[in-house]
């Protein structure tokens, strides 16, 4: 059985969004005619209380896109973005939904960043995420969604090790830095995930 998994397309990481990812928009065509393919698709949302310490406002001094190092993980000071029942948290709202069967929300531990939809950024915590797909007999996991050198990156990682056979669809995901998606990709690749383009799952090549 396949999943797809539907990376933090909210509007914060759109274009004019609080953390907005270049090009963020031009995924959501491609995954919403993508979703019929799959026989369980599952969103997450980026949920981070006020004042996350993964803000570069929660640190006085700090600036923005600068790397600190946060109890003990090295941590990027991010723009705040994604906060709690915020507008900007919202799933995009041209994304279709209707099939999405659970949304997780990550990155509610105000100490410490995930940007994995699988556990934190420590391992510490597990979203469960694993077991839910395991429950649902989902061998292979397609990954897509924002960003690919951020969450998408770090949940194609923790579904490589979790024992899924990981697929990335590199047209349906959008990076912050043009250079960190090609390490991401290639890192992934070395790691035994297959990238995929959406046109060859569609069949429209
Ligand atoms: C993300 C940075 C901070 C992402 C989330 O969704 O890739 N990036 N929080
Ligand atoms: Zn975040």
């Amino acid at each position: 059985m396949k999943a797809l998994l539907l990376i933090d397309i909210q509007n914060d990481f759109l274009p004019g969004g609080r953390l907005a990812v270049p090009d963020g928009n031009a995924v959501i065509p491609l995954v919403n005619s993508l979703q019929p393919l799959f026989d369980l698709v599952v969103a997450t949302q980026d949920w981070h209380p006020i004042g996350h310490q993964s803000f570069a406002s929660s640190h006085a001094g700090r600036t923005q896109f600068e790397q600190i190092d946060l109890h003990g993980l090295p941590q990027v000071l991010w723009p705040d973005h994604c906060t709690q029942a915020s507008p900007g948290a919202e799933l995009a709202g041209a994304l279709h939904t209707e099939r999405v069967e659970a949304i997780f929300r990550k990155g509610t531990n105000p100490e410490i960043d995930s940007y994995s939809a699988f556990f934190d950024n420590g391992h510490r915590k597990s979203t469960a995420l694993a077991d839910y797909l395991r429950g649902r007999q989902i061998t292979d996991v397609y990954v897509a969604g924002l960003a690919g050198d951020y969450c998408v990156y770090y949940s194609a990682l923790d579904a490589l090790a979790a024992g899924f056979t990981t697929f990335v669809i590199t047209d349906a995901t959008r990076a912050i830095s043009a250079e960190g998606f090609t390490a991401a990709l290639a890192d992934l690749k070395a790691k035994g995930a297959h990238l995929v383009a959406s046109p060859s799952l569609l069949n429209t090549e």
